[in-house]
């Protein structure tokens, strides 16, 4: 199809890296006022660039741009006009793919297949999807005219760079809305690049503007007295701390925060089938995933197999360089996450669980965690609770399918839930009564633009993807 235009990246030298990068703001690359941070190849520790970072002024900046660019010039642009824009960057996301996949990778630690396979495309889907809608808003059932908000202040973390940059810019810009984005301080390098994409499509300066910087220009871009509309992705204390500062201001507020997804085996599931969903659901983009699968809850009766099978399958997994087409789990994205989850995993062997890692060396440079499994969990453990965001799970078990409910929505999260089994009715069943934004069945971590993505309790509010996205970025009158 035409999403699967991606040639395989040869190599790094497809990017050219530069030794500084700008913020983007009104249409150029300018120098900001902070101390200016460093990006880091978290596989190798080599230093990738130095990166501009912007303080209040320059967020000011970027925001009288945006406000510029949404009264005068992509406000009263004719729909039909503004989707040409959209399909133009997605064409050109798709023409650069290889260059994108491998400074993503370089700059994020995940493995190539991935960045090729799965971000790239996707970023590029979700422009597709999103320029289709710009002229047909008035037939999506928001009210008989809905109108942008205005100038949409976003921030994003670092796990998915690019693909989140899209989950945000497409719609707003859809809707009609301008935005100041800010991406996260350890994987700046995609954003920027996008930034040559917009200058590259011509879209007119102010529409997309790119402050880079860290958690100090991000509340900078949120607590600005001229934006509407807030957007974040990241911690669920941040995202409490935005909560915080945005109420009684008139801006609207989506948050995507953190998750503790239950990944729920019955003993009637295809164990094989189970086994790879049950991988592919925490060790995908090593775990640095809000929806990751970090609970696995199995039927009692099929425990040990299902844990022997996923101990085999484990050991066959490659953790290393994220450039090797052959690499499964790629590096830690920096030394502060990893540290998190030495600590968690600290904390779950103190507290009585069983660790298991498979045998092999890792890379001597770098950040790196192996695929860690604990069994012998229970619902108390900080490990059941807590998100780790990294390549390790937790293996609990139940009885009975109202067990399984109860055990998975034990939880202050409600992100996303998985469902093994070969009984439709009972996958209905359950599925009903999860409290999670997204449920797969006989399936893990699929994503697309049509389908709307968020949280229940502490994983935030608002949806992003698909016609109800949409509503965040529009006045529904
Ligand atoms: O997140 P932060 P961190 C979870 C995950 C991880 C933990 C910490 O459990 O271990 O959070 O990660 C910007 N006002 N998730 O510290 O700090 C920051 O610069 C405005 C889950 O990286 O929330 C970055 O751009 N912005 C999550 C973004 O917020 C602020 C993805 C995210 O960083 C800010 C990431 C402030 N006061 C982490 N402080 C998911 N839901 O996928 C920081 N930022």
């Amino acid at each position: 199809t035409v999403f699967e235009y991606a040639p395989a990246p040869e190599s790094r030298s497809i990017v050219t890296l530069r030794s500084h990068y700008g913020l983007f703001v009104d249409g150029e690359f300018t120098d900001g006022g902070g101390t200016p941070l460093k990006t880091v190849n978290p596989a190798t520790e080599e230093v990738l660039g130095e990166v501009a970072v912007g303080t209040d002024a320059d967020v000011d900046r970027a925001v009288r741009a945006a406000r510029k660019a949404f009264t005068r010039v992509w406000g009263p642009m004719r729909p039909a006009d503004r989707g040409k824009y959209l399909f133009r960057i997605a064409r050109l996301l798709q023409e650069r793919a290889r260059e994108f996949a491998v400074l993503e990778t370089l700059d994020n630690g995940k493995p190539i297949t991935e960045s090729r396979d799965v971000d790239v495309p996707l970023a590029a889907a979700h422009f597709f999807y999103h320029a289709g809608w710009a002229d047909k808003l008035e037939h999506a059932g928001l009210g008989p005219a809905p109108r942008p908000l205005g100038v949409a202040g976003q921030v994003i973390p670092w796990n998915f760079p690019l693909l989140m940059l899209a989950w945000k810019v497409a719609p707003a810009l859809a809707a009609g809305n301008t935005v100041v984005l800010k991406p996260a301080e350890t994987t700046p390098l995609t954003a920027l690049l996008f930034a040559e994409v917009c200058q590259q499509a011509d879209l007119p300066p102010g529409v997309v503007n790119i402050v880079t910087g860290a958690g100090d220009t991000g509340r900078a871009v949120v607590e600005h007295a001229d934006v509407d509309k807030v957007a974040f992705t990241g911690s669920t204390e941040v995202g409490k701390q935005i909560a915080r500062s945005v109420a009684g201001t008139r801006k609207s507020l989506t948050l995507e925060l953190g998750g503790k997804a239950a990944n729920i085996v019955f003993d009637d599931a295809p164990i094989d089938q189970a086994v790879e969903g049950v991988v592919r659901g925490i060790f995908f983009n090593q775990g640095h995933v809000c929806c990751a699968g970090s609970r696995l809850l199995v039927q009692e009766s099929v425990h040990d197999e299902l844990v022997a099978s996923l101990q085999r399958r484990i050991g066959t997994l490659r953790v290393g360089d994220p450039l090797d087409k052959n690499t499964d789990v790629g590096a830690i994205n920096s030394p502060e996450q990893l540290a998190r989850i030495r600590e968690l995993v600290g904390i779950g062997e103190a507290e009585g669980a069983q660790v298991w890692q498979p045998d092999g060396e890792l890379p001597e440079r770098g950040n790196w965690f192996k695929p860690t499994v604990f069994t012998d969990v229970t619902p108390a453990h900080r490990i059941a609770r807590d998100e780790v965001f990294g390549p390790v799970l937790s293996v609990l078990t139940f009885r009975t399918p109202d067990e399984a409910v109860a055990k998975a929505n034990n939880t202050t999260y409600g992100l996303s839930a998985g469902i093994w089994s070969e009984k439709g009715s009972r996958i209905l069943a359950v599925a009903d009564q999860l409290r999670a934004g997204v449920v797969w069945a006989n399936t893990f971590n699929q994503f697309d633009p049509t389908s709307p993505f968020g949280g229940y309790k502490q994983s935030g509010y608002g949806r992003e993807g698909g016609r109800t996205g949409l509503r965040a970025y529009l006045k529904e009158s």
